[in-house]
């Protein structure tokens, strides 16, 4: 396991690349060009930039989270060709500084989901918190009036011009069926993944956070038997998982330990982080800790370690505590303690398979 730490860029995240060097056992960051709008492609000096200030601080540049895919993608649109072709481009420059793995979502308008940033905990830390009534059950059409309204639904980190462009989307998503977003899912990979199997760049789709369609749009990747779809759609090792725990977790059905052990070899890079889930559907981020959450990240450490895994992992989101000020769920304290959890499950592993 090659641990691995989010970093949003110079100027653009509260951790240092110095701090990060200093977390026991952390090789690389995993990186984006966040000002790069989905379907472009990435400009090299951008690129080799990043390469440049990780590198200083003895850093690789190993995973990118994520490269976006175009909404004309997941619609099926014609155009869809022009912002593939681009993709492609950019995998080919990624290769050429290194990188190894690609890390991307297939979820319809939304990224992750959550209806507050900073909920907080009897002991006084804040996490992000998705309460399920407030999302469950909204007709996509009311969602943008609703928020606008400022009412009784406000969104975390919705910035004005990605609502203005809600309704259009919605709209333009409102005859894709789930079927539908599985063939562009398709028709994606078997564009992409010859490339990446070119240019020796595992590709890792990140399950859908929540694990559950919301506001009547599609969500494919959800649960075990949707990944083993995924998985034969384009059966090849470099189309593979960046499996979320969290994400997934967010379903008490789904048993992420289960999973690692099922699709070990097919999984690129490791998201480790622990839910606790309530009886309502509600979820709220928690530290690492078993006890802690619904998710028995013990377990999931231990399927790792069983099978040998050589991927990358990194802590995902954590809790912000001691008065951190960070963008949310992307503090240092509490992943940096989330990571000596995972290396304390895992070198207690190790010392006992040398015995
Ligand atoms: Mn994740």
């Amino acid at each position: 396991m090659r641990m691995a730490f989010r970093w949003f860029g110079e100027g653009n995240d509260t951790v240092s690349l110095k701090h990060i060097g200093q977390i026991p056992g952390v090789e690389g960051i995993v990186w984006s060009l966040h000002d790069v709008p989905a379907g472009e492609e990435w400009p090299t000096e951008k690129i080799l930039e990043v390469k440049q200030q990780a590198e200083t601080h003895g850093l690789n540049i190993d995973v990118v989270e994520s490269v976006n895919v175009h909404e004309d993608i997941k619609l099926g649109l014609p155009s869809r060709d022009i912002y593939i072709d681009n993709y492609k481009k950019t995998i080919e420059k990624l290769a050429q500084v290194g990188v190894k793995v690609i890390c991307y979502n297939f979820m319809p308008v939304f990224d992750w989901l959550r209806t507050d940033l900073y909920k907080e905990s009897e002991d006084g830390s804040t996490a992000l918190f998705y309460e399920a009534s407030k999302i469950e059950n909204i007709d996509p059409m009311d969602l943008v009036e609703k928020i606008n309204e400022n009412s009784e639904l406000t969104m975390p980190g919705w910035e004005p011009e990605r609502l203005a462009h809600l309704s259009k989307l919605f709209q333009l998503y409102k005859d894709v069926t789930t079927e539908d977003l599985w063939n562009n899912l398709k028709y994606f990979l078997e564009e992409i993944i010859p490339v990446a199997e070119k240019y020796d760049i595992k590709m890792g789709i990140h399950p859908d956070d929540p694990p559950y369609p919301i506001f009547g749009l599609p969500r494919i990747i959800i649960n075990k038997e949707n990944i083993q779809r995924f998985l034969k759609l384009v059966d090849n090792p470099y189309n593979g998982l960046t499996l979320c725990s969290g994400s997934l977790g967010a379903n008490p059905n789904n048993n992420v330990g289960d999973m690692v052990r099922e699709f070990g070899d097919r999984i690129a890079f490791a998201h480790i982080r622990n839910v606790r889930i309530f009886e309502n559907g509600d979820f709220i981020e928690t530290s690492h800790r078993t006890k802690d959450g619904s998710v028995d990240i013990y377990d999931i450490v231990k399927a790792y370690h069983e099978i040998g895994f050589t991927g990358y992992a990194r802590p995902d989101h954590g809790r912000h505590i001691w008065g951190e000020e960070c963008r949310p769920g992307y503090g240092l304290y509490d992943r940096a303690l989330g990571i000596m959890y995972l290396w304390g499950i895992w070198d207690t592993h190790e010392r006992q398979k040398q015995n």
